[in-house]
């Protein structure tokens, strides 16, 4: 399978001046039926992830049938064939050109919107979730699935936010749950996306999402990376995004894929 994307010049150059970069059919509609596939097991259950599965969305949204934006973390630990598949290799080449040869995936996560959940992704920035690492590198990509839609809940970004400070945040709804600062749709620029089409982010971007009020799935698939020192850097230090320990990933592979 030929997986080489080169990115143009100034590509680069806009992910480092903006902070965000939009790659259109990153994968074709066939893999992207693959993985909605897959994608369908963890939503429905049919691959129990325990622990790592909760609401983004939790006291922000009133849904009582699901989780008002669904979280899934680490779902490769449960598929580990996703690694090998073309979404991870391809969003990992783009990474490398955009930040440096060094760069490997530190996670991967699921985020939906199920249908009229109607609950904000409140505006905040990547790195206010993180240890404070000393190489702040680090490049997210989100796939969608699905068509984005301002309505179904796309995201939308803060041009240049990358290269300010991190603003202040603090927890939008309840402690450990989603954080948030202030800013506002009038800085920030909406990226609606076909399926199979990807933005990346920097971790310092600003950036956030509608609730979708569409009777149609928003799913999103995404894959952090950033230098493989930074990830030892935060594995040393008992950061690891939600990860649960190796035991009980392997009893989960064992005995909850149905
Ligand atoms: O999917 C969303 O609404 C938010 C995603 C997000 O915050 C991220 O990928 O960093």
């Amino acid at each position: 399978m030929d997986t080489k994307i080169t990115l143009t010049q100034p590509q680069i150059e806009f992910f480092a001046a903006n902070g965000y970069l939009v790659v259109e059919n990153l994968i074709s509609l066939e893999e992207v039926e693959r993985y909605k596939t897959l994608y369908d097991e963890f939503l429905s259950g049919t691959i129990n992830v325990g622990a790592n599965r909760s609401d983004l969305g939790a006291n922000l949204g009133d849904s009582d049938k699901v989780e008002n934006i669904t979280q899934i973390m680490w779902p490769s630990d449960f598929r580990p064939e996703l690694l090998e598949m073309s979404y991870h290799q391809k969003a990992l080449e783009v990474s490398k050109q955009l930040m440096g040869e060094d760069l490997e995936m530190d996670f991967d996560m699921l985020i939906n919107k199920s249908p009229y959940t109607n609950t904000i992704t409140p505006w905040h920035q990547d790195e206010a979730y993180w240890l404070n690492v000393p190489d702040k590198r680090a490049a997210s990509c989100w796939l969608s699935l699905d068509h984005a839609t301002l309505e179904s809940g796309c995201m939308w970004f803060v041009a240049g936010s990358n290269l300010k400070e991190v603003r202040p945040h603090t927890f939008a709804a309840k402690k450990g749950g989603a954080l948030m600062c202030t800013a506002s749709e009038e800085e920030a620029i909406a990226i609606e996306l076909k399926p199979g089409s990807c933005t990346f982010h920097h971790g310092r971007t600003l950036h956030y999402s509608r609730g979708n009020s569409t009777d149609g799935q928003r799913r999103a698939f995404i894959v952090n990376f950033r230098p493989a020192e930074m990830i030892r850097y935060e594995r040393a230090n008992g950061f690891d995004h939600g990860r649960q320990n190796a035991a009980d990933r392997q009893l989960k592979n064992d005995e909850f894929i149905k």
